[in-house]
């Protein structure tokens, strides 16, 4: 398709939504403003840079040695960088502790700080990035099945430490770059098998969050995720949906919804209205989960499709933060990016376009054919046209032609590692 063409195609799109009281030059400044906050562990198959030669733990698990992947903090920064480059719009990147700046040297989980990201603050400013931060509890020695739920303290306590350092860096990189860091905390604690001890873990995860969050900060936000399992921790997650749901609740902390985290046929697009009800925002870690928590590509599927629909149905838009989540090494990693970025905003665009007031004021009359006719409707309203037409407003590659692109960064840069 030409420039004419895409053009055309979204005058078209436009009076077309407009007859049903969509704007779309509206929706088009809400896609602007709608930020990604990209995972940097996609690049490099959660591998980070501490260099201990130890292999990915915490019950995770990356498959596949496609070529090519980042061997270091400047072939990570330059593929992301590229990657970007072929989405449209202004995201985020979201940083893991093991990511740190360590010079080479050994830093212990203990012993991080905020020094460690200095170059990642300058890296990001002069590229107008914001970012996003994790504590790492996984791929340690310390890890084992337990850290922050572990009834040895001094393990605990390590970990402990760890994350209130995290906290701190997280801060130090708000307070940089102007805009508070969402710092997520999740850990891998649980059980491969039958426990009786499940409240007393339960009990000690408490008191070593109560431990982390004491303190308060201004520039930087905690959220906490929740699993079902993790492999080799089949029987037992210490931190389950209804702990940290209760947790933050109680709290009045954000807390990380991963799509990935739920059994597979429970929809976490229904989560959206009752949580934020009790707790300020959510930070999402969107994923694929393909029979368990996979992590495959994001793709515009229908439970993301409800997701964001939910969230904007809600006028949740502003109380939700976009994280992505995902890690595949079978593929183009840097395609991988793109795939499920650009898919990601296809549901939030198609959510947006959704004629939701036309649709509520049939509900309200009861008019059950007409609500549900409308909302097939919807699915096949030319909502690619309006993503074509964001796309070229931010100069980067129309529908299909950004394969060939990544082919190419693929041809000159990654294929010679
Ligand atoms: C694991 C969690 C967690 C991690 C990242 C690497 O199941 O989803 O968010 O994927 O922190
Ligand atoms: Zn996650």
């Amino acid at each position: 398709m030409n420039e004419q063409q895409i053009r055309q195609a979204y005058e078209i799109a436009k009076e077309r939504y407009a007859a049903l009281g969509v704007d779309t030059e509206k929706v088009l400044k809400l896609m602007q403003d709608f930020h990604l906050s990209m995972h940097c562990w996609q690049a490099d198959d959660v591998a980070g840079f501490e260099n201990q030669g130890g292999s990915l733990t915490g019950g995770i698990q990356v498959n596949g040695n496609y070529p090519g992947k980042a061997r270091n903090m400047e072939e990570l920064r330059a593929d992301i960088l590229y990657a970007m480059s072929l989405i449209p719009g202004k995201h985020r990147l979201n940083l893991h502790e093991i990511y740190g700046d360590f010079g080479g040297k050994f830093v212990d989980r203990d012993e991080v700080e905020p020094t460690h990201f200095a170059s990642w603050i300058e890296w990001a400013n002069a590229n107008g990035i914001k970012l996003d931060f994790n504590s790492t509890s996984f791929s340690h020695p310390k890890s084992g099945d337990l850290s922050l739920a572990n009834p040895d303290k001094s393990i605990r306590d390590f970990w402990i430490e760890h994350s209130k350092r995290c906290r701190a860096i997280s801060q130090a990189i708000g307070e940089a770059q102007g805009d508070p860091c969402i710092m997520n905390t999740w850990v891998h604690d649980g059980s491969k098998d039958i426990t009786v001890n499940r409240y007393l873990y339960r009990e000690l995860l408490k008191d070593s969050l109560d431990q982390i969050f004491e303190h308060k900060y201004d520039m930087m936000r905690d959220c906490v995720e929740s699993k079902v399992f993790g492999i080799g921790l089949e029987s037992y997650t210490v931190g389950s949906n209804d702990f940290y749901t209760a947790y933050a609740a109680k709290n009045d902390m954000m807390i990380t919804l991963d799509t990935g985290h739920f059994h597979p046929t429970e929809s976490v697009a229904d989560k959206v209205s009752s949580m934020l009800l009790f707790v300020p925002e959510l930070m999402l870690h969107v994923s694929r989960p393909v029979r368990w928590d996979s992590d495959h590509v994001t793709i515009m599927d229908d439970p993301t499709l409800d997701l964001f629909s939910e969230i904007v149905r809600a006028g949740a838009l502003n109380r939700v933060h976009y994280g992505l989540d995902y890690f595949d090494g079978t593929l183009n990693r840097i395609g991988a990016y793109v795939i499920g970025s650009r898919a990601a905003q296809k549901c939030m665009l198609r959510a947006l376009l959704e004629p939701t007031d036309m649709i509520r004021d049939l509900e309200l009359k009861d008019k059950r054919f007409e609500r549900l006719a409308l909302l097939e409707e919807a699915k096949v309203l030319p909502w690619n046209a309006v993503y074509d037409e964001f796309c070229l407003r931010n100069n980067v590659p129309v529908g299909e032609s950004y394969i060939a692109e990544v082919q190419k960064y693929e041809a000159d840069v990654t294929s010679k590692r």
